[in-house]
């Protein structure tokens, strides 16, 4: 197939998961072909079957705001009549299923359906908001096909935006060959020169990631045992997160790594993966700690125990309850085994529900049953 995939190409889950899933798509003999305006940030592994189209957003002096969404669609239509485009898939709703809406009417009657898949505050968050509410409603209505990555977020986006679409769940998946437990002692050492166990968190440091519960559970950890905090990403709230390490004089046992491209050989050195979110669709990064044999404390909300099991590959607490989730920590790493058999529960856990070797054949199948569907009577309509 020739696939037109869309995605915010900076540091997220949803840009994550799209760069991967070409990535895959592409190992299995798609020609993918990336279109956004700037490579993605995971797209690591240029080949023959992996073009990236670059929009270019003409500005005037009359726009405050350049139009993005309308210089997408235009670049979308060119890359599916260049290259044959079977369809596109675009990666959060807002504004990319628009632009893939307006590209399918421009490209008519040549056919070129578009799947959208939810992944979280484009729901949550953005879509939720009135002001985009109805058009993301309408764009979600108006794909061929959706999918979500979590029951949650289906069962909510059915509940809030009452749209009538059905919704395929096609959860979000990790390289279980690339995301593996390889501990390095070279970087091992240069945080824990003492053997200290390691906490790590992973995110874009938005507010919703709650980036200081991270350093008030570390606190707390802290006060009853040596540890160490490693905290990989960058976003608005890193600022805050490193004025609250100063402020605890934890500034020796707290290192900020900022954006990497290389998280699977980072991920395996820890010892426990904290995610204290507000919300949290699925939690890729939770998944992707997992699969590197790491027991994850996060936060019990939206679609997070689809992918930690209470008790079993980590723990699961309240937002903001720092207290308890700090309780949960110290468990963990003075168990005599410093939670390495539930870091193995994890893989176990991760490897049987989320490889990509079994969630990309699902994006297979549904990418045909859209074609097979876009022939039908019902939908030639439109
Ligand atoms: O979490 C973010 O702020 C980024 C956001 C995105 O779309 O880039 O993440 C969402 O999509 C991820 C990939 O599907 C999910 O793992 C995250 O749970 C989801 N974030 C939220 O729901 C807050």
């Amino acid at each position: 197939m020739k696939i037109g995939i869309t995605c915010y190409p900076t540091y997220g889950g949803s840009g994550v998961v799209a760069t991967e899933l070409g990535m895959e798509l592409a190992a299995r003999g798609h020609d993918v072909h990336f279109i956004s305006y700037s490579v993605p940030i995971r797209l690591n592994s240029m080949n023959e079957r992996i073009t990236f189209h670059e929009v270019e957003v003409a500005t005037y002096p009359l726009f405050d705001h350049p139009p993005y969404t309308l210089a997408l669609a235009t670049k979308m239509l060119e890359v599916a009549e260049e290259v044959s485009l079977d369809l596109l898939h675009v990666h959060y709703a807002i504004p990319h299923s628009v632009s893939a809406l307006l590209a399918r009417m421009m490209a008519a009657p040549r056919r070129l359906p578009f799947i959208t898949t939810l992944h979280g505050t484009d729901i949550t968050l953005v879509g939720s908001d009135r002001s985009y509410l109805p058009i993301t409603r309408f764009s979600i209505e108006q794909s061929d096909g959706v999918t979500a990555i979590s029951n949650y977020l289906r069962d909510r986006t059915i509940r809030e935006f009452e749209v009538r679409h059905p919704i395929e769940v096609i959860p979000n998946f990790v390289n279980c060959d690339l995301y593996k437990r390889a501990e390095d002692p070279a970087l091992r050492h240069r945080w824990a020169r003492n053997g200290e166990p390691i906490l790590m968190h992973l995110s874009n440091f938005r507010p919703v990631k709650r980036i200081t519960d991270c350093i008030e559970i570390f606190s707390l950890v802290r006060e009853k045992m040596p540890a160490k905090l490693v905290m990989i990403g960058d976003g608005p709230d890193r600022g805050s997160a490193e004025y609250l390490v100063r402020k605890k004089k934890l500034s020796k046992d707290a290192f900020f790594l900022g954006k990497q491209d290389h998280v699977h050989e980072i991920l395996g050195s820890a010892d426990l993966f904290l995610l204290p979110s507000d919300s949290e669709s699925f939690g890729l990064a939770a998944l992707e700690a997992m699969a590197c044999e790491v027991p994850v404390l996060a936060t019990n909300v939206g679609g997070v125990p689809e992918v930690v099991t209470h008790g079993v590959d980590g723990y699961l607490f309240e937002p903001r309850d720092v207290e308890t989730a700090s309780r949960f920590a110290i468990e963990i790493l003075t168990r005599s085994d410093r939670g390495r058999a539930m870091g193995q529960m994890a893989r176990a856990n991760a490897r049987s529900r989320y490889c990509s070797n079994d969630i990309i054949p699902r994006y297979e199948a549904f990418y045909e049953k859209i074609l097979r569907g876009v022939d039908a009577p019902a939908l030639t309509a439109r």
